[in-house]
């Protein structure tokens, strides 16, 4: 790992018309580390409109970073390129690879992540035995600060669930649009932004379909084994259909306000637990219809999964009645 290896990294992905000038760009308070590095809070002058100061997150390795680090969130900057806009996708805004440290520039969500979110508006009384793990194993969030603003009151209704999972849906049907899997999509990897406006974030490993017709992952690194299909899991096969089955788990994480998914059954047994028929029951609160939705992904055959297409349709009507 030397310098003279990361600095051809960096050249190699450079872009002239995404650079933003470091002087134009403050670094404020750490709001989250991971194993690749840091974001911080920070704020970008005249990144999306002349003079205007914006809030926004920034994305870092750590000093010490390898190449394949730095090359790692080269290449989350450049599926977000690719990608665009859209309302429920955190959006790219900006990078800084010339003269320092690389840093990503995105969109920043207030309420930090979807997970953690629910949990905090959990009805009180709302949890079933097994449902949640002890706060201890999963709120390693040190630096959340919670915020004391007008949702900080406001309860969350079942309807307010399942417009989150519609808004979920609807950035992933644009995501595979884009010929774009996300490979990682779990409710710690969507974001809540004002005015509870959902964004999936967290492309790290998210890939490009037109390279390949689905990726299949050359190391197992930390593998988010409850979220994967059967195919991933046994086979390393990523696809849309994949990506379908990952959103049913998160669908059933928001229907059970942060509830962590099969709490009885150990990551290793999770392949035969699967194959053998097993699968999460209805939460308490969760309407027929949405199950229904949330079951027709857990198919272990892929064609059999619908497309988020289709789910935003069936989300729609039971929303709005029509779609
Ligand atoms: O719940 P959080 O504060 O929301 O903890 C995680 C942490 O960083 C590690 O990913 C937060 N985070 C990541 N990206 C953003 C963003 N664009 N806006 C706000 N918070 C973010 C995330």
């Amino acid at each position: 790992a030397t310098d003279g290896t990361i600095s051809t990294i960096i050249s190699s992905y450079y872009d002239d018309q995404c650079e933003f000038s470091r002087e134009n760009l403050t670094v404020g308070h750490l709001i989250g580390k991971g194993a690749f590095g840091f974001v911080y809070q920070g704020t970008a002058k005249g990144i999306n409109s002349k003079e205007k100061v914006t809030t926004v997150a920034i994305k870092t390795v750590r000093d010490d970073a390898t190449p394949d680090e730095v090359e790692n969130l080269l290449k989350e900057l450049s599926v977000m390129k690719m990608v665009g806009k859209h309302i429920n996708i955190i959006s790219f805004l900006g990078c800084c690879t010339k003269g320092g440290q690389v840093m990503l520039i995105v969109e920043y969500a207030k309420y930090g992540n979807l997970r953690d979110y629910l949990r905090r508006k959990r009805p009180p009384g709302h949890v079933l035995s097994g449902l949640y793990e002890t706060p201890s194993d999963t709120d390693n969030n040190e630096h959340q600060t919670i915020i004391h603003d007008d949702d900080y009151i406001r309860s969350l209704t079942n309807i307010d669930l399942i417009l989150f999972c519609l808004q979920v849906a609807s950035g992933m049907e644009y995501l595979h649009s884009k010929k774009c899997i996300h490979r990682d999509l779990a409710a710690r990897n969507v974001l809540l932004a004002e005015t509870r406006i959902c964004k999936i974030a967290d492309f790290g490993l998210a890939r490009d379909l037109t390279q390949t017709y689905y990726y299949r992952k050359q190391t197992d690194g930390r593998v988010p084994v409850k979220w994967m299909s059967p195919e991933a899991l046994f086979d390393r096969k990523f696809s849309k259909k994949s990506d379908v089955w990952s959103y049913s788990i998160l669908a059933w994480e928001i229907m059970t306000y942060g509830g962590t998914p099969y709490t009885s059954v150990a990551a290793e047994n999770m392949f035969d637990y699967l194959r053998d028929g097993n699968r999460m029951s209805q939460p308490i609160n969760c309407p027929n219809e949405i199950f229904q939705i949330i079951e027709s992904c857990w198919s272990f055959k892929e064609s059999l999964r619908p497309t988020f297409t289709q789910m935003c349709d069936n989300l729609r009507h039971y929303l709005y009645g029509s779609s």
